[in-house]
């Protein structure tokens, strides 16, 4: 089927309410915990708290990433984490992984991060699509800005209210893709199928589109359903430093059993051939 006829709905399922974190459900969950950050989270799907990391722990990452030789590229593995100490300082602080907890309902892991210092590009997307469909939102990623953003970078972009969408199914999106195309790589290809169904969507709904004009040390906290994007830089050459970190919950996530503890800190996830430091 060519992609034009493809609807977003066709790709979605609308899981349970008793699947889904208390704060995604059409009545709040008893155990929720409900302030003004969790009530703006349940009707808009992202949270920034701005200032967030001090100056000390921003720079001691952004030297670590000097010292390893990976600017501005970062490293090109997924969980460069499970040996990097500093930039585990930063994305299993205690302070952030309690504001996951408080917002998921779980406790929560780290399973991914993006470390280049320039914009992904990645085309709108949902995150929760990636992950094993036993997941249903138990997930949320991270954006800390480690220097000011300048505007031509390529900024963070979101769609407030788009995780009230259905959510889109990694396997539905797969009977879509060419059968060559179905190995570990398969997310570039289904991206392709994606992008233009994410624009007619919005396009749809009205919704605006915003743009993250981080300054150093603010964080953006996405629901594993929020649509968002790394924009397209207008200067290619220009620097956009940031961490983002992707997180799972450690009760969830039954494909990935290992997971640590950085000190009393929060947790994050080993893969069997985790280097560890
Ligand atoms: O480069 C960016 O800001 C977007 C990153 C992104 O889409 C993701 O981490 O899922």
């Amino acid at each position: 089927m060519e992609a034009v006829n493809i609807t977003f709905e066709s790709l979605c399922d609308t899981p349970p309410d008793e699947a889904l974190p208390p704060l995604d459900r059409a009545e709040i969950g008893q155990d929720a915990v409900v302030n003004e950050e969790t009530r703006f989270w349940r009707e808009n799907g992202y949270l920034i708290l701005p200032r967030f990391f001090s100056d000390d722990l921003l720079d001691a990452y952004a030297r670590s990433c000097v010292e390893a030789g990976v600017t501005p590229h970062g490293w090109r593995e997924p969980c460069p984490f499970t040996h990097q100490p500093a930039m585990r300082d930063l994305a299993c602080h205690r302070s952030l992984m309690d504001k996951l907890e408080m917002l998921i309902g779980t406790p929560m892991g780290l399973n991914l991060a993006l470390t280049g210092w320039r914009s992904s590009s990645r085309t709108w997307h949902q995150d929760d699509y990636l992950n094993p469909p036993y997941i249903n939102c138990h997930y949320a990623a991270v954006w800390i800005a480690l220097e000011d953003t300048h505007p031509d970078s390529g900024l963070f972009e979101y769609v407030p209210g788009s995780h009230k969408w259905p959510l889109m199914r990694g396997s539905k999106v797969r009977e879509h893709l060419p059968e060559d195309k179905l190995d570990g790589n398969w997310p570039l290809e289904a991206e392709k199928l994606v992008t233009g169904i994410f624009d007619r969507k919005i396009e749809e709904t009205g919704l605006p589109i915003e743009a993250f004009h981080a300054r150093k040390g603010d964080v953006l906290i996405w629901h594993g359903r929020l649509a968002h994007r790394g924009s397209i830089p207008n200067d290619p050459e220009r620097e956009r430093r940031s961490l983002i970190t992707h997180y799972s919950s450690i009760l969830k996530r039954k494909d990935l059993p290992r997971h640590k503890r950085h000190g009393n800190q929060g947790w994050y996830f080993l893969l069997p051939d985790s280097v560890e430091a």
